[in-house]
């Protein structure tokens, strides 16, 4: 009958809808798991890092710790102070003040300062205002080891995933702030302790991160942009005493950081990185500095390589997993700040750095 011919038709009908729309749906749901898995991934990848007991430190029967305890607090506190300047941009107030702050907090440490000024060709001919903070504890001791780390902010966050964020100023707590801070506590806690007999030259370079920006086209980046400060430093060495090996501390407070094995550090001075590294081991923060080779960077420690002839290395963090950059997540983005630095990566350099000194 006709009624029944229409049933049986809506049937069919309704039939196709219902699997078109699970089909639909099944689609949907296959694409959201893909999604989901591969941010996922690259989270996981950005967070990096071992596992470490509590406080950070490895838990292994081989360490066995030297000098003054790095407080990590303090350290914090050091690098928070610094942002609270505001990003410290070349030719900026708010760098100016940050450099004043520097320079008392060494000198209150017992550190003898000197400020080497100079005017500073950017890429773009822009003329850079720098000023390097050297701090020199011991000054009178004929032995020495150069600790530096360079204390401006990036101009630009050009690595920013948001791309209308390529044109602010990076705040720099860790590519920055970090490894000033560390520094300030090392000072701290030598004045404390009055037992290392070795001099320590801490150098705060000027003018690393004016390096060309991504967006630019008018220009390629040859690395000769970047580390201008340390270039000067290199070129206009100011103190009578040569230090005979360096460490730079370039972000040394970031979550998740690990400490591979810097490829130019390794080629220029593979003898300074198999002591750090084992210093590492030695404090019980071995997790933190993997016995394996990250990639070459252009840094501050090159032209002091280079031309200051002091064998220097750079302890850097190496993401091997992070999509945004093997820097790490925050890298040159508006997110470098405060939030996303850890106390135990601070303990954990800190106290290496320690155990350098304490072991010469
Ligand atoms: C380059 O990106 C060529 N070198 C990284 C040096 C750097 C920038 N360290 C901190 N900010
Ligand atoms: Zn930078």
């Amino acid at each position: 009958s006709r009624k029944r011919v229409s049933y049986q038709l809506f049937r069919i009908e309704w039939e196709r809808i219902r699997k078109q729309s699970t089909m639909k749906t099944n689609i949907k749901i296959i694409f959201g798991c893909l999604l989901a898995v591969s941010l996922a991934t690259v989270a996981y990848g950005c967070k990096g890092k071992a596992s470490n007991s509590d406080n950070g430190a490895d838990t292994v029967a081989t360490a066995k710790p030297v000098g003054p305890s790095f407080n990590a607090d303090s350290a914090y506190a050091f690098t928070a102070a610094q942002c609270d300047f505001g990003p410290r941009v070349m030719n900026s107030a708010a760098h100016d003040k940050c450099g004043k702050w520097i320079v008392e907090k060494f000198k209150e440490y017992g550190c003898e300062v000197q400020e080497q000024k100079a005017d500073l060709k950017a890429y773009d001919g822009t003329v850079l205002k720098s000023t390097n903070i050297i701090a020199r504890f011991n000054p009178e001791a004929k032995k020495r080891i150069l600790i530096c780390a360079h204390w401006d902010s990036r101009p630009w966050a050009d690595n920013d995933p948001d791309s209308t964020n390529h044109k602010k100023p990076v705040m720099a707590a860790n590519d920055g702030a970090s490894g000033v801070a560390v520094m300030l506590e090392l000072a701290r806690q030598l004045q404390a302790d009055k037992k290392l007999k070795v001099g320590v030259d801490f150098v705060c370079f000027d003018a690393e991160d004016w390096g060309i920006p991504r967006w630019e086209t008018r220009y390629q980046d040859d690395g000769d942009s970047w580390a201008l400060g340390a270039q000067y430093y290199a070129k206009n060495f100011p103190t009578p005493v040569k230090p005979e090996f360096g460490i730079l501390l370039d972000m040394v407070g970031g979550e998740g950081a690990q400490f591979y094995r810097e490829g130019m550090s390794v080629q220029f001075a593979s003898d300074v990185v198999n002591r750090v590294w084992e210093a590492a081991k030695g404090a019980g923060f071995g997790s933190y500095f993997p016995d394996a080779v990250g990639g070459m960077v252009t840094d501050d420690h090159v032209p002091v390589n280079q031309f200051a002839g002091i064998p220097t290395i750079d302890i850097i963090p190496y993401y091997p997993d992070c999509q945004q950059s093997s820097f790490g997540p925050t890298w040159h983005t508006v997110n470098d700040t405060m939030e996303h630095i850890d106390k135990n990566t601070l303990l954990a350099v800190g106290q290496t750095v320690i155990q350098v000194l304490y072991t010469l």
